[in-house]
Parts: structure tokens; C-alpha cells; sequence
């Protein structure tokens, strides 16, 4: 056997470089660069090796670690989770600032691969900086915190214990099934070690990314229920976009005429103006698919894991016997709502199931009625956009006249990217989503702070396309690190603030369960101690400016759809920093087409609350268990 003699940062460089998966016949690195922040756990080792292996494994210099992590779930997400990034940390605060985003690759099963440095295995001199003494657990670390958040966690305490930690870890990342955040805690001192590692260990590998078919079984039974059908509804989750299974939904779309609704992950499986699509679902939904979802007979999940979001908190399916019928590559999701389980693939699985409908239509007064429906709404979009709507060119824009604007200036082949505050529900029930990777929305966390890094990983995975990062003020603040890393590479993307002065949806939501939107502006405290007083003196367009982006200040919508054209023509990051009309009737939005279950106080004094919890009873009756 022919061995070569590395460190284990070094062989696991190495193996990394020279993994890759393959679907369709088509190949991709596996894991393409590695994130990094060098700190005394990993300086020595990864970053040793990384220098030494030449480009073999490119490195990249973030920021922040978890907005490092927010960049690979971008940049996998882009590749339909065919390849991925790694992220390099040392021990202690680096290692623990990936959990926020450990958890939002995992729940949204996205694959990123993070080395967090650990103690010393040998504890040569207890404890070292930044370590955790246990008094009750010697072998804890702090990157225990990173467990419950990866699909597979290895701690490599031994140099040879690299070989099985590695080959799983690879095996996860490039499972459908499986993947998520995969962890390899890496001890600092086993890191610098040096090891005799067998050639055929560093050798190319290829990981088939497979495609199940779905048992014949479970088909017929799918098939014969979604015959039965008089209303039928798909629901196109995430996995329709993961699986590249747009050309089979459309397909069977046009076959049977079942219209499509999607879900945050699946918005774009079809194209806004294709008869059949629907828009969002559930408490962002659009009225027209959440009408469809309440009297639907058979509901045919693809590719969604059914969040409350979806569901509007188990209450928008109403017909006493509606049945659902799931197709999914994870049994656990298959699963849900007491559904027919169709496990494969979805692009598979919608293959076999157009087959197995041939024949098979809806009603045409079904199809006459939500082709109507779509039609009017349609119409709300077109009014919420319109800057002439009783609002001039030459006023402050709503942030519906922001989401107006874009429309009128993006292509086809431009990305937009969100996932929190109020633009995901905007975005939702509005956007008008033209080709399959434009409308990314990462709402399986709805973290703050995802969106400038997570378009930095989709430019680095396509750099040709326009990327814009929608972030609110809020969000802006907690994460505007990486603005220094698209600034220092040179990538171009376009972010656009929302400037509201403070947490406008939570805001909103506050008052609607009689919270009385506290804590939710950003305003001076004011002399009887609330924060009612002015709102804050901050810059946040000077703060991007002081960063190295190239920042525009539209103040009317008119200027606005200029500094948007002109930031899509820019090769420079840019900033396009705009205040919008706050206030619940100047939103701009249309209002929620079905609830969230958010409690509300059982008890209260104040009549706000009160009054919210008799609501929120009424609300709550609806709810319902499908068995
Ligand atoms: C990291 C993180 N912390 C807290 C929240 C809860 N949260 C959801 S939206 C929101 C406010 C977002 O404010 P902003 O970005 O200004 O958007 P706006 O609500 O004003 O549209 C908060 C605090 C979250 N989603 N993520
Ligand atoms: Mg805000």
C-alpha cells in the first residue's frame, strides 16, 4: 500500500479537493473553497494547510463565521446543493458563532461542511484559551453546541480517525436525503499531527446523487387518489427546486391542469405566468391559492416539509375530508399530515406520477374558477406596484413600490434574496417570479442577516448574474459584515436597505396580538422612558459608504427605479439605500389571506391583549389534526 505522509489538516484538505458528486451525468467539486477566520485552534492547522495545498482548495476570508456559513448555504442553494462550500474556524467564539448558521442549513437542508478547531485531544495543559471547563464533563466542548444543528457531528481525536469521519461526512453532504450542516470538530493539536495516509484515500471520488423512482406500490396509490379528485392542489415546496424538477411540475401541470401553488423554497417551480400557478400558499399566500387550499379535496405535496407558514398553522385546509398525497425523498416528510407517502425524487416521482394521470383533468369549471381568481389577483400585484395609485413618482415609496420597482428593472436571469422582517411576506404574495433560481428565500430559519452573505455564494456560483440582497434597517444592523468581503473580491452584488426605522413586521405582528408594537421601533427613549421619542439619527447608507460599497440614495420612486437600473448596470457593489412610507396603510401589501398562530396572552389587563386573545381563540377553534 503507498501511503503519503501529511498532517491531518493536510489530508483533509487534500480528500476534500478531490471530492465530487454527480447527477445526470453531470459533475461538480463537491465542496469548491473553504471559508475561513485563523485563530490559535486552526492558524497551524487548516490554515497551514490551505497555504500549502495551493489553489487545490481555494480560500476565501469572511467576516463573521456564521455570515461565512450564510455565504455557503447561498452558494449551495445556487447549485441545487451539487456543490458546497466549507468553513474553517478557530476554537471557542469562532466555533460557536456557527451555530445560527448550522441550524438554518440544516433545517433547510442545505449542505455546508464546517471545521470548527477543539481543544487539545492530548490536554497538555488544561484548560487553554477560550476553553470550556466542564466540572462535571472532562470531554465536552464548546462545539458540543454544534450537535443537535448537524445531520453528522465527528470529533477526530486520532489522526487515522480522519478516514471514517471524512468519508461520512462527505457521504451526508451529498445525500438528498440527509444533508445539512456536517460538523468535524478538529482538536488543534491533532490538526498539526502527521499520519501515513493511504493513497486511495486521497484519491478522486465520485458520489452519485441518486435519484429514486418511486415504489409501484405507493404510485398507484397516489395516482388512483389524485384520479379521484374534483379539486385538486400541488403545493411545490423546495424539493421541486433541489431535485431540478421544474420541466416535470410544468409538465404535469399542463397535462392535468392541477393548479400550483408554492411554498417560500418552492416559489418559481413554475413561472408566475404559466395558467396553472397560483402564487404563494398559507399565511403569505395569495387569496386565490389559500381559497384552493380551503376547499381542496386532494392536496399534493412535492418537495415541502408543510410549515405552519404553509399550513397557516394547521387551519388552511378545511374540507372535512381532504387527504394528501406526498411526495418527498425523506420518508419523515413524506410522512406528514397522515398522508399517501410517494417517496423518490421529485423530479422522478412527478415523471411517474404525469404517466400514471395520463387521461386525467380537472373540471373546467374548476380550471375557469382559479384561472379567475388568479387573473384578480393579478390585478392586486399590478395596483400594489403601480406608483400611480394614489401615490406619485415624486413620493417616498411603500416598500410594496420598492418590490414594483425591481420588477420593472430585473431580468429573467436576476436573483433576488431574502428571509426576514416584512419583505418575505411581500415577496410572497407578490413577486412575479420569471425563471427557476430567481426567487431565493431562505424561510426555513428567516434569520436576519442571511442575505448580504448568501448573495456573495450565489455570485461566486454564477458569476455572471445580477444578485440583489433585499435587507431591512434591522437587518441591516445585525449583519453588514460581509459588505468588506464583496467589496475586497471585487463581487458585484446589490443590496437593497430598506430603511423603516426598526422591526416593521414584528412591529405589526406586536399590535396584532396586542404586544402594542413594543420594543419595535428604533426610536430615542422618550422622557416618560418608552422608546416613542424621535427616530435615530443613524446612516446607514454613509455606514455602507464608510465600508467601500458604492452607495445610491433615491428618495421618490422615480429616483428609485433610476438607482436600480443604474445599480444593475454597475460592476461595483452597490447599495441602494431607500426610506419607505412606514404605517400599516401605507404598506402598500395586501394584508394576510389566512392566520398564524402566534399565542397571545391568556391573561391580561391591558385591552389590547385582551382583545387579541378572543381573536386568537376564535382563530385557534379552526385548528385542526389531519389523521
Ligand atoms: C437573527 C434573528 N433575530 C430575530 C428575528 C425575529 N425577527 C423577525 S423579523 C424581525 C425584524 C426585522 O427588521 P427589519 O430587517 O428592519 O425588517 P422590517 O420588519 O422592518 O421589514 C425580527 C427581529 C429573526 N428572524 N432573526
Ligand atoms: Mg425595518
Amino acid at each position: 500500500m503507498t501511503t503519503r505522509r501529511l498532517t491531518v489538516a493536510q489530508a483533509l484538505v487534500e480528500f476534500l479537493a478531490h471530492q465530487y458528486t454527480e447527477r445526470d451525468g453531470r459533475r461538480h467539486r463537491l465542496i469548491a473553497a473553504c471559508w475561513g477566520i485563523f485563530g490559535h485552534g486552526n492558524v497551524a492547522g487548516v490554515g497551514q494547510a490551505l497555504l500549502e495545498s495551493g489553489d487545490a482548495l481555494p480560500y476565501l476570508q469572511g467576516r463573521n463565521e456564521q455570515a461565512m456559513v450564510h455565504a455557503a448555504v447561498g452558494y449551495a442553494r445556487h447549485n441545487d446543493r451539487l456543490s458546497a462550500h466549507a468553513v474553517t474556524t478557530s476554537i471557542g467564539p469562532g466555533a460557536t458563532n456557527l451555530v445560527t448558521g448550522a441550524a438554518l442549513a440544516t433545517i433547510n437542508r442545505l449542505p455546508v461542511l464546517l471545521l470548527p478547531g477543539d481543544t487539545f485531544a492530548t490536554r497538555p495543559a488544561d484548560p487553554v484559551l477560550q476553553q470550556l471547563e466542564h466540572p462535571g464533563a472532562g470531554d465536552v466542548s464548546v462545539n458540543d453546541c454544534l450537535r443537535p444543528v448537524s445531520r453528522f457531528f465527528d470529533r477526530v481525536v486520532r489522526p487515522e480517525a480522519l478516514i471514517p469521519a471524512a468519508l461520512q461526512a462527505a457521504r451526508v453532504l451529498a445525500d438528498p436525503v440527509e444533508t445539512g450542516a456536517v460538523t468535524l470538530a478538529l482538536p488543534q493539536d491533532v490538526q498539526a499531527e502527521a499520519y501515513d495516509w493511504p493513497e486511495e484515500f486521497l484519491a478522486d471520488r465520485v458520489w452519485h446523487v441518486r435519484r429514486p423512482a418511486p415504489d409501484p406500490a405507493e404510485l398507484e396509490a397516489a395516482a388512483a387518489a389524485v384520479r379521484a379528485a374534483r379539486r385538486p392542489l400541488l403545493i411545490a415546496g423546495g424539493g421541486v427546486h433541489h431535485s431540478e424538477a421544474e420541466d416535470a411540475l410544468r409538465a404535469l401541470a399542463d397535462a392535468t391542469g392541477i393548479p400550483v401553488a408554492s411554498t417560500q423554497a418552492g416559489k418559481g417551480s413554475l413561472r408566475y405566468d404559466h395558467p396553472c400557478d397560483v402564487g404563494g400558499i398559507g399565511h403569505t399566500g395569495t387569496a386565490v391559492a389559500d381559497a384552493l387550499a380551503g376547499g381542496a379535496d386532494v392536496v399534493i405535496g412535492a418537495g415541502t416539509r408543510y410549515s405552519d407558514f404553509t399550513t397557516a398553522s394547521a387551519t388552511l385546509f378545511a374540507a372535512p375530508d381532504v387527504r394528501f398525497v406526498n411526495l418527498n425523498i425523506a420518508p419523515y416528510d413524506a410522512h406528514k399530515m397522515a398522508g399517501l407517502p410517494l417517496v423518490a425524487d421529485a423530479r422522478s416521482g412527478l415523471e411517474a406520477l404525469t404517466g400514471q394521470l395520463a387521461g386525467y383533468r380537472v373540471p373546467d369549471a374548476y380550471a375557469s374558477a382559479y384561472t379567475a381568481g388568479k387573473a384578480q389577483w393579478e390585478a392586486t400585484v399590478t395596483r400594489a406596484y403601480s406608483s400611480r395609485d394614489g401615490r406619485g413618482d415624486g413620493a417616498r415609496p411603500t416598500q410594496a413600490q420598492v418590490l414594483g420597482a425591481l420588477d420593472a428593472v430585473v431580468g429573467d436571469e436576476d436573483v433576488i434574496i431574502n428571509a426576514a422582517g416584512s419583505l418575505p411576506g411581500d415577496l410572497h404574495k407578490l413577486w412575479r417570479a420569471r425563471s427557476r433560481r430567481q426567487y431565493h428565500l431562505e424561510y426555513g430559519y428567516s434569520c436576519m442577516g442571511y442575505e448580504i452573505p448568501a448573495a456573495i455564494g450565489v455570485r461566486l456560483a454564477d458569476p455572471g448574474r445580477p444578485v440583489w440582497a433585499l435587507v431591512g434597517d434591522g437587518t441591516y444592523l445585525m449583519m453588514p459584515t460581509e459588505l468588506v468581503t464583496a467589496v475586497q473580491e471585487g463581487i458585484a452584488i446589490k443590496v437593497i436597505i430598506v430603511q423603516n426605522h426598526g422591526y416593521a413586521s414584528i412591529g405589526g405582528l406586536s399590535e396584532s396580538v396586542g404586544g402594542e408594537r413594543y420594543g419595535t421601533a428604533y426610536r430615542f427613549r422618550a422622557p416618560d422612558g418608552t422608546y416613542t421619542g424621535d427616530p435615530l439619527p443613524v446612516d446607514l447608507a454613509a455606514n455602507a459608504a464608510s465600508l467601500g460599497m458604492t452607495v445610491l440614495r433615491p428618495r421618490t420612486t422615480r429616483e428609485l427605479s433610476a438607482a436600480l437600473a443604474e445599480a444593475r448596470a454597475s460592476d461595483r457593489p452597490t447599495c441602494v439605500y431607500v426610506e419607505t412610507e412606514t404605517g400599516d396603510t401605507v404598506s402598500g401589501a395586501p394584508p394576510a389571506q389566512a392566520w398564524w398562530d402566534v399565542p397571545v396572552a391568556e391573561t391580561a389587563t391591558r385591552p389590547a391583549a385582551v382583545t387579541a386573545r378572543e381573536e386568537y381563540d376564535r382563530n385557534a377553534a379552526a385548528r385542526r389534526r389531519y389523521l
